[in-house]
């Protein structure tokens, strides 16, 4: 049975097993609908798991806000096509907690998704991705598929892409502090470090979809997140100790902090995978920095 993963050299797509074919973007470009289709048909998987997505940090979607709707629109509607023409039987396709709404009543539940407008700040990529729910739940009603959507909270580990500029806080962070560490340089950091958000490291969410694959039926989205919210503050000191950083630090109140926060109710997940666990922030930066230091400078950045 051919499993295969798109985005399989990136940040979620490389955590999962050897039992996956990893897609990456010499293997096929998902934004060509032909290409795609071509090697979804010469694969002819059972299994795809679509990981694949032209993603970044807050700054990032700010700048950019079209590149991110049209080119994550291509490449959902191109994956899906070409899962249809393939035969495909199980589609499991990544959104993201930074689709929902701003304005919303917490925490985040999978019924949230549409009831209200996303933050401004991430405006493309959050449409982008609620077009493929409603692409995946109109396939399933059109065709019969139960493929289904998991909702990730903000994932972080190795593979990660570090830029400084687009990277998300965290991979962005780790490269800020080693190269004011590195240069002897004050550290800048953009906001104020007071908003929260809930991480996930992307061994587990490898792990959990490798799981839901096999366990969860129904075709409503499930959200994967350790709802465990944690400031950006906390995050830095924690980046900052374990990397030795003693220099100072600038922060640079007048860029944006973007949402404030997005807790979420995980209680679906726990009641598909009673048993689950997560891996804690402490270790799991302790981790990702380790493989950072290690690999610099041939990381993606
Ligand atoms: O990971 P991030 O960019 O994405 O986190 P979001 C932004 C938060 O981290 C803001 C603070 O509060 C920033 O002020 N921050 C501090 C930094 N230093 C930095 C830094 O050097 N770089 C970045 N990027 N932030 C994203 C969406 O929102 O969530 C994406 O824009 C994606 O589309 C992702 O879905 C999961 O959590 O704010």
């Amino acid at each position: 049975m051919a499993k295969i993963v798109t985005g399989g050299n990136g940040l979620v797509g490389s955590q999962f097993g050897s039992q996956y074919q990893k897609l990456g973007r010499n293997d096929a470009d998902l934004t060509q609908k032909d290409e795609t289709i071509s090697v979804f048909k010469a694969l002819a998987p059972d299994v795809v798991i679509h990981a694949a997505a032209e993603v970044g940090g807050l700054y990032s979607n700010m700048k950019w806000p079209d590149d991110y709707f049209i080119q994550n629109v291509n490449i959902n509607n191109n994956v899906i096509k070409a899962s249809r023409v393939a035969g495909v039987k199980k589609l499991v396709a990544f959104l993201s907690t930074c689709i929902f709404p701003d304005v919303v009543e917490y925490p985040l539940t999978e019924q949230k998704i549409h009831s209200g407008p996303p933050h401004s700040s991430n405006y493309g990529y959050a449409y982008a991705k609620r077009m493929m729910d409603v692409a995946i739940q109109t396939h399933n009603q059109q065709y019969g598929t139960n493929w289904f959507c998991v909702i990730p909270t903000n994932i972080y580990g190795v593979n990660d892409n570090f830029s400084v500029a687009d990277g998300h806080v965290i991979p962005a962070l780790i490269h800020k502090v080693f190269q004011a560490r590195e240069n002897k340089e004050v550290l800048k950091v953009p906001g104020n470090g007071s908003a929260l958000r809930e991480f996930i490291f992307a061994r587990d969410v490898a792990a959990i979809v490798d799981r839901l694959i096999e366990n969860y039926t129904d075709t409503t989205p499930v959200i994967i997140s350790t709802s465990h919210e944690i400031s950006i503050k906390e995050i830095l000191e924690i980046i900052v100790e374990l990397m030795n950083y003693k220099g100072k630090i600038e922060w640079l109140t007048e860029m944006s902090n973007g949402q404030h926060r997005k807790p979420s109710d995980t209680s679906k997940l726990k009641s598909i995978l009673p048993d689950v666990k997560f891996t804690g922030i402490y270790e799991g930066l302790k981790e990702t920095i380790q493989w950072f230091e290690a690999n610099y400078p041939g990381v993606r950045k």
